[in-house]
């Protein structure tokens, strides 16, 4: 875990640079073809992630996607022990629409075992919270029985995103894209999905700021939904956001803080 703040700029550039590092290892034990080939053969068909969104949004109640995470590099060790399970039960009981699972281990300390148990747990839609920068990680996502991906704008190439979101669709999975500037919002806009998420943290210094929101929200087509996402802490966060646009809204740190998740979500 990342503790010096004057390391933070790296923190997503090592990130990447080691799942790089692991996926390429994994796919020496089951290469692309067999991965894709096994990822095909599932047979149980994803829960609709966006459509759980839009119903909430039909109800006019928010679409919280509820994180589940062990610890963070802005936050540090959130929950010990650790207890996936509870916690999806907890925030399903509590009216989340969604459950975002993350699996990086290095810098989360999590892994593809807790989204399988959180999931297994609940009848919640599953977004997989990840660094996916590979097809074969895409795989490995419907193997776990995910429902929606995540591709993080700032370190995707166009044609990378593209074929990346190509791959996802093939497998009935939805893709939640993210950004966090006007740049990548726009390189967002061109790829066939509905879900544009933007994210509040500059994943380049760690720092929250929902004005990132408030200023993107208003560039989004109607025909899109946003997920705001991180730093939400109250309702009055919710509604600035919802008034500006944006129809789902992912919590973590806030719910995790709470000894108990899902009451925090009720409150
Ligand atoms: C949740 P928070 O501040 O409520 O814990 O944020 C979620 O938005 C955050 O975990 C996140 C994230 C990411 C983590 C958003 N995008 C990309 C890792 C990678």
């Amino acid at each position: 875990t990342y503790t010096a703040a004057e390391s933070a700029p790296d923190v997503l550039d090592r990130i990447v640079a080691r799942t790089r590092i692991e996926v390429a290892h994994r796919s020496t034990l089951m290469n692309l073809k067999e991965i894709s080939a096994k990822a095909r053969e599932v047979e149980f068909h994803p829960r609709g992630f966006g459509r759980a969104l839009k119903e909430k949004t039909a109800d006019l109640t928010p679409g919280l996607i509820a994180e589940i995470k062990k610890a963070s590099p802005s936050a540090g060790l959130l929950r010990d022990p650790y207890d996936p399970v509870a916690i999806a039960r907890s925030y399903e009981a509590a009216g989340a629409a969604c459950l975002s699972v993350l699996t990086e281990n290095s810098c989360f300390h999590g892994t593809t075992d807790d989204l399988v148990a959180a999931r297994n747990a609940c009848q919640l839609p599953v977004l997989r919270k990840d660094f996916i920068v590979n097809p074969w990680q895409v795989y490995e996502t419907r193997l776990i029985g995910a429902d929606c991906i995540l591709l993080i704008m700032a370190i995707l190439k166009d044609e990378e995103a593209a074929e990346l979101v190509d791959h996802a669709k093939g497998l009935d999975m939805d893709v939640l894209v993210e950004v966090h500037s006007e740049e990548e919002l726009n390189r967002a806009l061109v790829l066939d999905t509905s879900l544009i998420g933007i994210n509040n943290r500059d994943l380049k210094t760690l720092t929250t700021n929902l004005e990132t929101t408030v200023t993107l929200a208003p560039l989004v087509p109607p025909d899109k939904i946003i997920v705001s996402e991180s730093g939400i802490k109250t309702h009055e966060d919710i509604k600035r956001l919802s008034d500006v646009g944006a129809s789902g809204f992912l919590v973590g740190e806030t719910l995790l803080r709470s000894s108990d998740p899902g009451e925090a979500l009720r409150a």
